[in-house]
């Protein structure tokens, strides 16, 4: 509705400009009714352009109106000339004024959209602000907040040209819409379209984190987009879409309500799911991706429950499953579900495998290509290629991690198959990868999980946990999974 009324006025905006170079000749009256309009479109292009664009508490622009105007232009997808050239009034006209509309989300006018469901997207100019992988990841997670509500599957591109080209850039780059430094403009996007159409642009002079501080690459990513996507401003605030800046944790991001109605207008209802798991990006088909299961309920106690991932950190025993982990004292057996993202990254949700070595009080946590380390309590956000441990560039995921006391040594589990990991010479063991039922007798092929608690091994596969003894060199015991969670 704000909206409207904003392009209402600029309507009469236009039309008195035009009046006034076209037809100088004007009633006195009328002359001070465009000056009327005059202020009330300019009051309204600044609140348009500066305010609700700008996250709270920046700096104010001091764009001129023309600047504004070009600003406003680029954004519609028009050629930004800082005129008003019939184009643009033409545009202007477009949207209804004071049709009365429950949804609070604005198209561009003409409602430009993407035509073909496959949107390609190339990441073309990193920034050194943050590990390249966490670009992909940001970049990859927002993509996906809007296949998800869509018909759209966007597919990456490592070179050539992309619908959707992402760079990080600083000042003059080529648009016309040079950035200016820290703060105040952080990124822009073009509405679909050919060339610039959808190009997508983040100031490399802002501080771009994964966290919560500096500005969310996430968040910020995944507003342009839904401006790459045909989507202006909505007044709603409690969407995507509205203009202001506000954090949103990437990990089980669902997109708003009003925002998922905005795309769904464009381009229909999302009726199968994406095509393919976006995250880990790139991620050839290699291992079949893990059935999409029914949303698992952490406070019900599942008897056949199974693990992503347990590690000994400190005292605690800590077992992971998608977004939640359960932290058991060593000795207490009654443990709770927590949300991982109250006590890690919020990237390490659905973790495939983590061990600890204890000697440095470091921790390791796998997610699809890459790690993440902790030393002590402190989380390092950077993530590396897993391909560090000396993986074969084909292993893009790891099933299990086990750190061994006795021989300083972390087993890995990829497939059936284990690797052996010396931490001191940070290198892997010669004659590895083996069989893991052949090096480990009566382990299933496959294990979820492993971690070694008071000098013995348990593997965690599915529902059921194995105890193997070295000395025996054979399992010892099964239990139940649930069981260790005290259920
Ligand atoms: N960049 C503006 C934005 O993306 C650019 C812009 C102004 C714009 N008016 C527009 C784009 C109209 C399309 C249509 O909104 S920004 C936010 C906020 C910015 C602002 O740098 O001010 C976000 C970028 F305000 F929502 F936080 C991202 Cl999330
Ligand atoms: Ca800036
Ligand atoms: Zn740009
Ligand atoms: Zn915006």
């Amino acid at each position: 509705m704000e909206v409207d009324h904003i392009v209402c006025s600029l309507m009469f905006f236009v039309i008195s400009i035009v009046h006034s170079s076209a037809a100088p000749a004007l009633f006195a009256g009328q002359r001070t009714e465009n000056w009327k309009n005059f202020y009330m479109a300019q009051e309204y292009l600044d609140k348009y352009y500066e305010d609700h664009t700008q996250p709270i508490g920046m700096l104010t622009s001091t764009d001129s109106m023309s600047t504004k105007l070009r600003k406003m232009q680029a954004f519609l997808g028009l050629q930004a000339s800082g005129k008003l050239d019939s184009a643009t009034i033409q545009a202007m006209k477009q949207p209804r004024c004071g049709v009365p509309d429950v949804a609070r989300y604005r198209h561009f006018p003409g409602k430009p959209k993407w035509e073909q469901s496959a949107v390609t997207y190339r990441i073309k100019k990193y920034t050194s602000s943050m590990h390249r992988a966490d670009v992909d990841t940001a970049i990859d997670l927002a993509l996906k907040a809007w296949s998800e509500a869509a018909p759209l599957n966007f597919a990456k591109m490592t070179s050539g040209e992309a619908d959707i080209m992402v760079s990080f850039e600083v000042r003059d780059h080529g648009d016309s819409y040079p950035f200016d430094g820290p703060r105040g403009t952080l990124a822009h996007a073009f509405a679909p379209g050919e060339g610039l159409g959808g190009d997508t642009h983040f100031d490399d002079e802002e501080r771009w984190t994964m966290g919560i501080n500096g500005f969310n690459l996430f968040t910020v990513a995944a507003h342009e987009f839904g401006h790459a996507l045909g989507l202006g401003h909505s007044t709603d605030p409690t969407s995507l879409m509205y203009p202001t800046y506000k954090y949103q944790n990437p990990i089980g991001y669902r997109l708003p309500q009003d925002d998922v109605k905005g795309i769904q207008s464009l381009y229909g209802p999302r009726k199968q799911a994406p095509e393919k798991p976006q995250f880990p990006p790139q991620q050839p088909p290699q291992q079949p991706p893990k059935q999409p299961s029914p949303p698992f309920n952490p406070t019900i106690c599942d008897p056949n429950i199974s693990f992503d991932a347990v590690t000994v950190l400190g005292k605690e025993l800590l077992f992971f499953k998608e977004r939640y982990v359960w932290h058991r004292q060593t000795q207490l057996t009654s443990v709770k579900p927590n949300f991982i993202s109250s006590s890690f990254p919020h990237l390490m949700a659905n973790v495939d495998a983590a061990y600890n070595v204890p000697d440095t009080g470091n921790a390791y946590f796998f997610k699809g290509p890459y790690y993440w380390k902790t030393t002590g309590n402190q989380i390092l956000w950077q993530s590396h290629p897993i391909s560090d441990f000396g993986f074969d560039s084909n292993i893009h995921q790891v099933d299990a991690a086990v750190y061994m006391k006795e021989t300083g040594t972390t087993l890995f589990f990829v497939g059936n198959l284990c690797y052996s990991y010396n931490e001191e010479k940070q290198k892997m063991e010669k004659g590895y990868p083996k069989k893991t039922d052949e090096e480990f007798a009566g382990i299933p092929s496959k294990v979820d999980a492993a971690a070694e608690v008071n000098g013995s091994l348990y593997f965690f596969s599915g529902s059921k946990v194995y105890k193997y003894d070295n000395e025996a060199e054979d399992v010892v015991s099964v239990t139940k999974t649930s069981s260790w969670i005290g259920c």
